[in-house]
């Protein structure tokens, strides 16, 4: 099965997303994500000057054999750009391979370990009455696991918070430049406790509760956090630290047992080796889409398995329909699979440019057996929705310093 041509889409259906569909002389084709939030068209560039030509005539069976060849191959290895542009290739070449072979992925991979795969959904709100609500309404629709995140009082904006419904990939929109957000670490620590103490008193402890720190805190504060949300017991807490320096979560580790994960922007195994090895996380949040795709997250989850750590992919609404059915049919085979977040996919557009075969139903994804990756993208109809330049806000202190993700 030779590749003959590979073509590169990006459309902005609510967001924009980059697809990348592998066209064979048998007459299938795979597709593959390769969105990166605020960078797409560094990805777009990659994949159009330095991989497509090098793959055309190459035999598109050959998943591990690319892989290695467009990582070790390429002398300039790993990098979000890089491994982006690999995941949207591997993905296409495992859907290819499952639909030439007349079965989803997941049986490929070794096939299936479970049912149906459990999920978190997003509480955000104004204050914590109205995060409460929104934790409410997710128990209504059967969710068992809700990350919350609430607006911190005295600040103006808090990241992830819906702001009259609108998220700062909206705002942004007549002034596409990277929106600033203010942070102050006193504020944000004297608050969350609250926020969960009354969600436990409120909804009691069968509930799974989780919630995001987006990397804003040091080692020592992150393990004050850790300490004073022990009693609210939650599933995980998400990128406490930043992760660069791997063995900073060892200080977090050992003055907490709040389960920690963290990776949803690591792009390597290389990344996160030290912290799995050393048992410093729980969960490890890698995506497909920015990990390199199905074959290096399949080694990461074996390498995690190995160690007790267990895999919870990173799913936010910037990953597009396929790397979501990616992550399930990887989820569905993975033996030490945690939980996936899943928010939902945003809207009408995104359902007219996209076909998938995932369902939710009562705090799980079910999976309808498909070939492949049981996906399918409609290039014409995505034409419709034009990219639409978009950055992550930036954060910076009271006086002006620029502060972490
Ligand atoms: C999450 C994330 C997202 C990211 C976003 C970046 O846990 O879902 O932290 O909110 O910030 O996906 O592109
Ligand atoms: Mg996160």
């Amino acid at each position: 099965m030779k590749i003959t041509d590979i073509k590169i889409f990006v459309s902005c259906p609510s967001r924009n997303f980059v697809t990348v569909r592998i066209e064979t002389d048998e007459g299938l084709y795979g597709l593959g994500d390769a969105t990166l939030n605020g960078r797409e068209m560094a990805v777009v560039a990659y994949l159009t000057e330095h991989i497509k030509p090098c793959l055309i005539g190459r035999d598109a069976h050959q998943i591990e054999d690319i892989w290695q060849y467009l990582y070790k191959g390429a002398y300039w290895r790993r990098g979000p750009i890089t491994m982006t542009s690999i995941a949207g290739i591997d993905m296409a070449l495992w859907d290819l391979k499952g639909k030439a072979a007349g079965m989803p992925v997941y049986q490929l991979l070794g096939g299936r370990s479970r049912d149906k795969i459990k999920v978190y959904g997003h509480a955000n709100g104004q204050s914590i009455d109205d995060t409460l609500n929104h934790l409410g309404k997710h128990i209504e629709e059967g969710y068992k696991a809700v990350r919350l995140q609430c607006a911190i009082p005295g600040l103006a904006g808090t990241y992830g918070i819906l702001a009259g419904k609108k998220d700062y990939y909206e705002l942004q929109s007549n002034r596409p430049l990277p929106p600033e957000q203010p942070w102050d670490t006193n504020k944000y620590l004297n608050f969350i406790p609250n926020l969960f103490k009354a969600a436990r008193d409120q909804f009691g402890s069968e509930i799974q509760l989780l919630h995001d720190v987006h990397s804003r805190l040091t080692p020592i504060e992150a393990a004050r956090l850790g300490k004073e949300l022990e009693p609210y017991n939650l599933l995980f807490l998400e990128d406490p630290i930043p992760a660069e320096n791997q063995s900073n979560y060892k200080h977090v580790r050992h003055h907490t047992t709040t389960p920690l994960a963290v990776g949803e922007v690591f792009n390597s195994i290389w990344d996160a080796k030290e912290l799995i090895e050393s048992h410093s996380i729980d969960y490890i949040r890698s995506a497909v889409t920015h990990a390199g795709g199905i074959t290096a997250m399949r080694r990461i989850t074996d390498f995690a398995s190995l160690h007790s750590v267990r895999i919870a992919p990173h799913g936010p609404p910037d990953i597009s329909p396929i790397g979501h059915a990616a992550h399930a049919q990887l989820n569905t085979w993975a033996p030490n699979f945690g939980i996936q977040e899943f928010v939902g996919f945003g809207g009408k557009a995104i359902n007219e440019v996209f076909e998938y075969s995932l369902a939710y139903a009562d705090g799980h994804l079910t999976l309808e057996d498909k070939p492949g990756l049981g996906v399918d993208y409609d290039d014409l109809e995505a034409k419709k929705y034009p990219y639409k330049r978009s950055y992550l806000p930036v954060s910076r202190l009271e006086d002006g310093t620029l502060w972490d993700w």
